[in-house]
């Protein structure tokens, strides 16, 4: 039965039930009994597979098509009517020949299937900061990680009431076709269509599709900002917490930041980090002018290659229920998961993730795909802020940007002034990683770590920031800076130990923003004195001089980064706010 008597929803279902034409239609109310019975239908057709229940209760394993592992950024498409509204940065399409292309690949595609229909809300149901959407799927899966990572049901569908304010978005996972797969948003129409795919960041379209691109868009057009920023709340001794967003490129540490556990002492001294988010953020003026941001999401799609009791205990203790295991390696031996980076045990009986037999001690094959992945409830987490579900969402002190520079940035830096900040995350790059195909070393330019994900012209997103900034009272706006945690010596060894080592950096940003330490002005923006980084317990790790080293800004190198930045702003030509020109003409006059 429809869960709404909205007419802008059930004529929109009416005309995509007409195009697929599905077998059946199933509202999705996100009840414990319909989750449980699709769970078992799930496991029935052997789309997923019931983990250890004692060890792992409520957790399944699944996988997906091998040629479908990631998102695909060269089939997503910002459909505007002018390619110039997606800008330089993004794959765009006209929407008229869009929509013929996909209603063409999704004609008739669930014949045989059932339409689930999911209302589900990205924030807090009700809050001001949050938005509806509604995903017609043909995948038990989709709806299972939808239960997840948003607040799904009724109450949803009653908080929006009449309001045709909501995003519309069709899943047809069609034949998995890596041809036919698109990902498609169409920002002016509040539409996202995804076909041919049955992988997370290209399915579950309340994340990246809707909550980044198609929310972007809306933030540009209603006065607010949707950002791929982590939320986290450092609580001091005296019981005050502070909340920091933070920015970075994928493989940067987002989730290990937004979950990290203080250095032994400062846990002594009764220093503690609250998780509000590990993606993305939805930030917006409050009435009292400072900027408040909230987590839209209701779970956490992670990484899973490299999770472990070291790196990131919280992560691993908030997969230990009610969680979904994409494409990680079966372990046979008590019907548990492993991958690469877990422990040093692998499997001796088990299959990868592809589901062909593996024995971990003898393959030299990996176990787990590297972007395999888990899909845990927030709630299951050891750190979760208090604040998580306050409507209102949480007060920004600071906000930080950062990339994986081997030698420019210094470890941290701050910015002089909103603009400069802006200029600061509108020249974020980041070195790649072995992990990812392609040339190691590399440098990609991903302003705002929104590269993929920004819904519309880019320059026009730097405006909206730089205009943003003259809403808000210098003293209550957000301070920014960047940084860096993998500054390494000529022999490529790592200089910064980083993890939760971090916090001593974040507690610097702090103090900054608190006025409560001074820095030193430079070519770029303000950086620390080293004694005013907090090295206790890691004086050996961290010979003070290696912490001035990583500290210094070299002119010479950040004049050779110059015309790379040149390079890229030419791409926006009189889209690039002016004021970002002029910091970039300062930088260089500085450097002189
Ligand atoms: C993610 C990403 O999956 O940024 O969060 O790619
Ligand atoms: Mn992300």
């Amino acid at each position: 039965m429809a869960l709404t008597t909205n007419k802008s929803i059930l004529s929109w279902i009416d005309e995509k039930v007409e195009l697929v034409k599905p077998d059946k239609i199933v509202w999705i109310d996100g009840t414990k009994e319909q989750i449980e019975a699709l769970r078992e239908e799930g496991c029935s057709t052997g789309e997923m597979i019931r983990l250890n229940q004692e060890l792992l209760p409520d957790c399944y394993l699944h996988r997906t098509d091998p040629t479908d592992v990631a998102r695909v950024e060269d089939r997503t498409l910002i459909c505007t009517p002018t390619e110039e509204e997606a800008g330089p940065t993004n794959h765009w399409m006209e929407p008229n020949a869009c929509y013929k292309m996909l209603y063409d690949i999704a004609r008739d595609s669930y014949k045989g299937r059932t339409m689930y229909v999911i209302p589900y809300s990205m924030g807090p149901v009700g809050s001001k900061f949050s938005k509806v959407g509604i995903e017609l799927t043909d995948s038990i899966y989709v709806v299972l990680n939808m239960c997840i990572m948003t607040r799904v049901g009724k109450a949803v569908m009653d908080a929006l009431g009449d309001s045709d304010d909501w995003v519309r978005g069709l899943h047809c996972k069609c034949t998995i076709d890596p041809e036919k797969r698109w990902i498609c948003q169409f920002p002016q129409d509040n539409t996202i269509i995804s076909v041919n795919s049955g992988y997370g960041g290209n399915v579950l379209l309340g994340k990246k599709c809707f909550a980044l691109r198609i929310a972007s868009y809306q933030g540009w057009k209603e006065g607010w900002q949707a950002e791929h920023m982590l939320i986290l709340g450092i609580e001091k001794p005296n019981g005050e917490t502070k909340y920091i967003c933070a920015a970075f490129p994928s493989a940067c540490g987002k989730t290990n930041l937004a979950m990290m556990i203080p250095p032994e002492g400062f846990k002594k001294a009764g220093y503690k980090v609250w998780t509000v988010g590990d993606d993305i953020s939805w930030i917006r003026k409050g009435e009292d002018g400072r900027l408040y941001a909230i987590n839209p999401e209701n779970g956490f799609f992670g990484v899973a290659p490299g999770t472990n009791m070291k790196s990131n205990p919280n992560a691993l203790l908030t997969t230990k229920r009610g969680t979904i295991f994409t494409n990680v390696c079966h372990n046979l031996e008590n019907n548990t998961v492993w991958w690469e980076g877990l422990d040093k045990n692998p499997p001796e009986h088990a299959n990868d993730w592809k589901g062909n037999p593996w024995n971990g001690k003898e393959s030299t094959e990996k176990g787990a795909n590297p972007n395999s992945r888990f899909t845990a409830p927030a709630v299951n987490c050891p750190c979760l802020s208090s604040e998580f579900e306050n409507p209102q969402g949480v007060p920004i002190s600071a906000i930080v940007f950062g990339g994986r520079r081997a030698k420019l940035a210094p470890l941290v830096y701050q910015s002089r002034d909103w603009n400069n900040g802006v200029f600061v995350g509108s020249i974020m790059a980041s070195e790649t990683t072995a992990a990812a195909a392609g040339a190691v070393g590399v440098v990609r330019r991903d302003p705002m770590a929104m590269l993929p994900f920004c819904g519309y012209n880019m320059g026009d997103y730097w405006q909206h920031w730089i205009d943003i900034g003259k809403t808000l009272d210098a003293d209550k706006a957000p301070k920014i800076f960047n940084v860096n945690w993998f500054r390494k010596d000529d022999e490529g060894n790592f200089l910064w130990p980083g993890f939760g080592d971090n916090l001593r950096v974040l507690l610097w940003i702090l103090d900054r923003c608190d006025g409560k330490v001074d820095a030193k002005e430079t070519a770029i923006g303000y950086v620390p004195y080293a004694k005013d980084i907090d090295l206790t317990g890691i004086e050996d790790e961290v010979p003070f001089e290696n912490l001035e080293k990583i500290l210094t800004v070299e002119n010479s190198l950040w004049a050779e980064e110059v015309p790379g930045i040149e390079a890229f702003y030419a791409k926006f030509g009189d889209k690039l706010p002016a004021t970002l020109q002029g910091e970039l003409d300062t930088l260089k006059a500085s450097l002189k």
